[in-house]
């Protein structure tokens, strides 16, 4: 017996726009990532990814790419994201396709960008363009899940992390075993400086920085730091805890007032009540942060699930058992659960 297996041709070039856009993680924010292919009598002739904010977009880079520029006006340019008809930091994509006169557009999906928002698509169909749009849709949504929940959310997309023992305990109660030998292994922890490299900030509460005195940094990785925001109500955290490395912004969330923020420590001050989590996702948008990455304690972490604002979870799952201990935050609406790595590692999604 044989099997025939439809793929539209079409979601095989997002697919590839999908994988391009891919090599621009961690570092296009607030920008979105996006890739583009163009292709011609069945060849791709050109290729490229938006790589930083402020340097060209995707489509501007394909185009560059292609070496006998008069094939554009009876090629098809596939895009992940829609493209620009706004000037922001580079003039819109949709008057270089334009200009090119390159005939079809097949788009992935629709920029939430209200000041894209449809535009792009409008303009290039004004201008004889044959449109596409909605190829891997949901894989196109998902790419940019940070850019889509920061534009229609209006918050950052929130991921929470820690690592459990066997038996469900984030740390043992004495402190001298504060160690958590489980996460202690060099997979876990690059893997945790990875995703760090990923986020544009990282959160942890009060007491993680007394007892940890956390770096919160990638030096397991490569990429970029993220923000650090510390919640530090009655401010007992001094500034002798922060790393001082010249560049990384810290944003601390106090209750006490008018503390001088210098050039990277950041005070923003606010009450601690019932609103906490959305006074703090508040500060974060205003701050134009997309995505935020949580890493404890307890507290905080409960915090955040008791208000049903985190979009992921991820959880390590560690070979000893601890049998007491501080308890593991339990996760309440979970839509999807995937393991990764052994079993060792879960992640859990609180969206469709
Ligand atoms: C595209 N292709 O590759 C990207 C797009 O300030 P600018 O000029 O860089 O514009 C940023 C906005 O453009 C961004 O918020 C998003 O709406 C769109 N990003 N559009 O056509 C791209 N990165
Ligand atoms: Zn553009």
């Amino acid at each position: 017996m044989s099997y025939f297996c439809v793929v539209k041709i079409e979601e095989i070039y997002i697919k590839r726009c999908i994988e391009l856009a891919k090599n621009g993680l961690g570092s296009t924010y607030p920008n979105p990532m996006v890739g583009s292919v163009i292709v011609h009598d069945g060849k791709i002739i050109g290729e490229g990814w938006h790589r930083k904010s402020g340097e060209p977009h995707a489509e501007v880079n394909a185009i560059n790419s292609v070496k006998n520029k008069s094939l554009l006006a009876k090629a098809t340019i596939y895009v992940s994201l829609e493209p620009c008809s706004h000037f922001g930091k580079t003039p819109p994509c949709c008057d270089l396709i334009i200009q090119h006169k390159i005939p079809n557009v097949v788009i992935g999906t629709v920029d939430p960008n209200s000041k894209v928002a449809g535009t792009g698509i409008k303009r290039l169909i004004e201008n004889g363009c044959q449109i596409t749009v909605g190829i891997l849709e949901d894989e196109c949504n998902e790419l940019n899940k940070r850019f889509f929940t920061f534009h229609n959310k209006k918050r950052p997309y929130i991921i929470l992390k820690w690592a459990e023992s066997k038996d469900g305990f984030i740390a043992p109660l004495t402190k001298e075993k504060q160690e958590p030998v489980w996460i202690s292994n060099p997979y876990s922890r690059q893997l945790s400086h990875k995703w760090r490299s990923e986020e544009q900030a990282i959160l942890v509460g009060t007491q993680t920085v007394l007892d940890d005195n956390p770096k919160l940094d990638v030096r397991d990785w490569t990429g970029n730091n993220p923000i650090r925001i510390v919640l530090d109500r009655t401010g007992k955290i001094t500034s002798d805890y922060f790393l001082k490395d010249g560049k990384t912004k810290t944003i601390v969330i106090t209750e006490r007032e008018n503390l001088t923020s210098v050039e990277n420590l950041i005070y923003e001050s606010v009450i601690f009540d019932k609103q906490l989590t959305q006074k703090i996702i508040g500060i974060l948008y205003r701050y134009g942060i997309q995505s935020v990455i949580v890493e404890g304690g307890k507290q905080t972490l409960e915090t955040f699930i008791a208000d049903n604002l985190w979009d992921e979870a991820r959880i390590f799952k560690g070979n000893i058992s601890l049998n007491e201990g501080i308890k593991a935050p339990l996760l309440n609406k979970i839509s999807k659960v995937t393991d990764i790595k052994d079993d060792q590692l879960k992640l859990f999604l609180n969206h469709d």
